[in-house]
């Protein structure tokens, strides 16, 4: 893997309707980012957070039935430049989120620079849902939809191109909580998913070694977007929208290690840590904890 990151923190809590996930970044920072991927001998430039309006000074905007709409779509904006300054000096983006409406930037400044970007979606949640499917207008449940170039103009145009992946290099892993309008979209378009019923089934360790065989075979290049809600609550609760019966913190650590084995990953972003719900910053160190395996840690 690239041994240059760039860690680009976005505090977003736009893209949904509770307050906390904004300091999901600082939480990330605090609990050791930097040095830990330092201890790996990796380089590491700890970038500007791209601005993002503060919550406790802005009234909420309702753009029809989506939230927030303009100020989402200008901070997605701003992220997609940074994301692909970076790739552009040879350095991989890793993104701090922030909800999960800031893949809609990662996807956009990344995807410009593969004609077949991969996507591993490891979430609880599709973030399929279009502005006639969402059941809360919250654009944090859209941002994959938005990047196959389905749902609101506003979001889908981002960086000047649409769409941004295609539907047969997606991977969803650990889904468990999607809506009907998901579910129709992810039929129609032959998505693969990788839902909690098929890792039961089948085990962590099959379920990556598919997708890795699949994306590398498919696509020039794979971002992994990962909503810490695909963990179970129990262990990481500090997210806005948990859902039971999530995956495990071992589990997703050796589907980190088995990627930086395998070596596919051109971007990655950690999304919707929410410090304020959280229990002592747990949450925040997984992830810190995931990303460590992800770029490389070995336990012997
Ligand atoms: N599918 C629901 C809930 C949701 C999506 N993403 C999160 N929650 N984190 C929605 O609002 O679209
Ligand atoms: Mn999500
Ligand atoms: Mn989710």
């Amino acid at each position: 893997m690239n041994q240059s990151i760039s860690i680009i923190g976005v505090p977003m809590d736009l893209g949904q309707n509770r307050r906390g996930v904004d300091m999901g970044p600082s939480a990330i920072r605090y609990a050791g980012i930097i040095e830990r991927l330092e201890n790996l001998k990796i380089h590491i430039a700890d970038l500007d957070d791209v601005p993002v309006s503060r919550p406790d000074t802005r009234k909420e905007v309702k753009d029809g039935h989506l939230l927030n709409l303009q100020q989402v779509a200008d901070s997605n904006w701003k992220l997609a430049e940074m994301v692909d300054q970076e790739i552009t000096k040879n350095r991989f983006p890793l993104v701090l989120g922030g909800d999960h409406s800031i893949a809609i930037g990662s996807l956009a400044g990344a995807a410009k620079h593969n004609d077949n970007l991969g996507v591993i979606w490891y979430d609880a949640h599709g973030d399929l849902n279009t502005v006639d499917t969402s059941p809360s207008g919250n654009i944090h449940g859209m941002p994959l939809a938005v990047s196959l170039g389905i749902g609101e103009e506003k979001l889908t145009s981002i960086f000047g191109y649409t769409p941004k992946v295609k539907p047969e290099n997606i991977v969803i892993i650990g889904a468990r909580s999607l809506d009907p309008g998901e579910k129709e979209l992810i039929r129609d378009k032959g998505i693969t998913v990788y839902s909690m019923h098929e890792i039961d089934r089948l085990g962590m360790s099959q379920v990556m070694n598919n997708t890795i065989s699949y994306l590398r075979e498919q696509t020039d290049g794979v971002h992994l977007s990962l909503d810490l809600d695909g963990l179970d609550p129990e262990e990481a609760p500090g997210v806005g929208t948990p859902v039971i019966g999530g995956l495990t913190y071992r589990e997703s650590h050796l589907a980190m290690e088995m990627l930086a084995e395998a070596d596919i990953l051109t971007s990655a972003e950690f999304v919707e840590v929410n410090p304020i719900l959280d229990d002592q910053n747990k949450t925040a160190t997984m992830a810190v904890g995931l990303m460590g395996s992800l770029f490389g840690e070995k336990l012997k």
